[in-house]
């Protein structure tokens, strides 16, 4: 096995088997296992530090709502025995000493190269290999290209009115500063009351002056109930990690979660209300679980619903504010579940105010800070975004991907995302895309779903070398199917009546082709899809 050429040398081009794009959970995992089987590599990536998604999110509160031991690498036992996690769901300062430590640990950064943007990746036919460029000079020529990229990595464009005239400094969740930002006594403006605003806001307000909440839609929040790690309930994990690993990986989640198998009409009124009333109290995703029914049966669903507006109204003392953080008008579930730690709880402090949108629409922001359609006006010494991203395609339509013919990605993705099993797209042979579109990714355990695919993928790519073929790739039959199977599994459930503004849909963004993008039958039916596809020739790709 040779090594890249040393980072500082852009002139000599890097022949490896596989680039890697992307060196977050995704990509470390690959480097690991592509190494193990033989293959040559180098993966790019433009932080300044490995973590991808945990590298670049790091605004206060920032944490994941999978259990820490679940959202966690299962490919090295003595790696699990060693590493600790302290609390029950890891922030962001531990995901990233966690991602580090793995990268040290396996001696993986010889093989990456940071704070290195890929602009443009072609495959060439003449030579069947894919000519990578980044914006520090290299050039890269290898046989497969693997797209590590993250479902979450490019922030959508600033859509919000008038925010070019404002001269204060603008923060972003998804890109914040290194150093932290310092909001004593300041007068801070958030917009975005998704996942990165429910978990910035509360952190923000215990030290900004006056905080003003910009919230457009209503998300039900659950509360995290975050804690630390009991050391004697660590040790019983990490005694029965295998089984739990096993098991995680036969849940369609990727992760143990106490799910209830009832429905939630087959109980009495005051079973269905202690049952909802122990999992808030449980706190986190689990909450979801509650009954077999809540997202397939609109009844279930509004009983769950209005547990948590009768919740809000316990919580928030003002009515009014009560009544704008309560959702309407879709499935609790049927958007991205949120989950936050003292989200209702922030509205009461003196210091915050929410400006509900929808009854108090924005005109525009100034230069000093905003007016709204009803005249009042406001000034900010700083402006926090959590507006979320362009999700999934972002980051491949970012690159000038080119296939077959020199057809670019952008346009054969034209009418939304298409790709058999989410791992290849016809036209863009070796192209394996690591959790992301058309597959479980988001509406699972990620860290699962990315070792599911970097699993066949390596795996994919032994069968290939062992028997002398060059090239794989989806056909055009097999991804209109698979397109249709994602929605249509979408469809069995509450979650397309949730998808109006959803990233999942790509309805985030205006003009963005819709798509139901991730594949929402369980790590288990796809894992069972795939082993049918690979068992039957890898059926619907073509081999040469
Ligand atoms: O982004 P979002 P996010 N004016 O798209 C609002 C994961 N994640 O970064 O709904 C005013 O969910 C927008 O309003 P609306 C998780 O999968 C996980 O928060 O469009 N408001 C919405 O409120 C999550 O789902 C964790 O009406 C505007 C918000 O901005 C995903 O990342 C933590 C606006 C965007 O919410 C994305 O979450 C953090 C405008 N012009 C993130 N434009 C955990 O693991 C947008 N908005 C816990």
């Amino acid at each position: 096995m040779t090594s890249a050429p040393a980072a500082t040398d852009h002139s000599t081009p890097i022949e490896v088997d596989a680039v890697v794009v992307g060196a977050g959970f995704s990509g470390l995992h690959l480097l690991w296992k592509l190494r193990k089987h033989g293959y040559t590599t180098i993966a790019f990536d433009k932080g300044k530090e490995v973590g991808g998604t945990w590298h670049w999110n790091r605004y206060p509160g920032a944490r994941c709502d999978v259990d820490s031991h679940d959202y966690s690498f299962g490919f090295d036992e003595e790696l699990e025995q060693d590493w600790e996690w302290t609390e029950r769901y890891p922030s962001q300062p531990e995901l990233q000493a966690y991602l580090s430590h793995v990268a040290d640990r396996f001696d993986l950064r010889r093989d990456i190269r940071l704070e290195t943007a890929v602009t443009e990746a072609h495959f060439d036919e003449n030579v069947q290999k894919w000519i990578v460029r980044t914006d520090s000079g290299d050039t890269c020529i290898a046989t497969f290209c693997l797209m590590a990229v993250g479902c979450l990595s490019v922030p959508k464009d600033v859509d919000v009115p008038g925010l070019e005239d404002y001269t204060g400094p603008i923060h972003r969740t998804s890109s914040w500063p290194e150093d932290g930002v310092d909001f004593s006594g300041l007068k801070v403006a958030a917009v975005g009351t998704g996942s990165s605003g429910v978990q910035a806001i509360p952190e923000i307000a215990k030290q900004a002056g006056r905080l003003t909440v910009l919230q457009r839609t209503a998300n039900f929040v659950i509360p995290a109930r975050n804690h630390e790690l009991d050391p004697a309930y660590v040790a019983d994990i990490k005694a029965n990690y295998r089984e739990r690993r096993r098991l995680s990986r036969s849940l369609p989640a990727g992760c143990i979660r106490d799910d209830n198998p009832k429905t939630a009409f087959e109980v009495s009124d005051e079973e269905r209300r202690a049952e909802f009333e122990k999992r808030w109290e449980g706190g986190g995703i689990a909450f979801l679980g509650a009954y077999s029914d809540l997202m397939v049966d609109q009844k279930a669903n509004d009983a769950v619903s209005d547990f948590i507006r009768a919740k809000i109204d316990e919580i928030v003392t003002d009515p009014d504010t009560a009544d704008s953080l309560k959702p309407y008008g879709y499935p609790m579930g049927a958007k991205r579940p949120v989950v936050g730690t003292d989200w209702y709880e922030t509205f009461n402090r003196d210091n915050v105010e929410l400006v509900d949108l929808r009854k108090r629409p924005l005109d525009r922001f100034t230069d000093k800070g905003m007016r709204l359609a009803d005249g009042t006006e406001y000034e900010f010494d700083a402006v926090v975004l959590a507006t979320g991203f362009d999700a999934f395609t972002g980051a491949f339509t970012s690159m000038d991907i080119r296939g077959r013919g020199g057809r670019t990605l952008t346009e054969a993705w034209s009418e939304g995302p298409k790709t058999h099993l989410g791992l290849g797209t016809a036209g863009f042979p070796n192209m394996f895309i690591i959790a992301n579109v058309g597959s479980p990714s988001v509406l699972a355990n990620m860290v699962t779903a990315i070792e599911q695919h970097v699993e066949w993928t390596i795996e994919t790519m032994d069968h290939m070398r062992d028997n002398g073929f060059t090239t794989i790739e989806a056909t055009e039959d097999a991804q209109e199917a698979w397109v249709h199977t994602v929605e249509e599994i979408a469809d069995t459930t509450l979650w397309p009546q949730g998808q109006s503004g959803s990233w999942y849909r790509g309805a985030n963004i205006d003009g963005k082709p819709q798509i139901f993008m991730p594949y929402a039958g369980g790590i288990v039916l796809y894992e069972e899809t795939w082993n049918e596809v690979r068992d039957a020739g890898y059926k619907g790709f073509v081999l040469r």
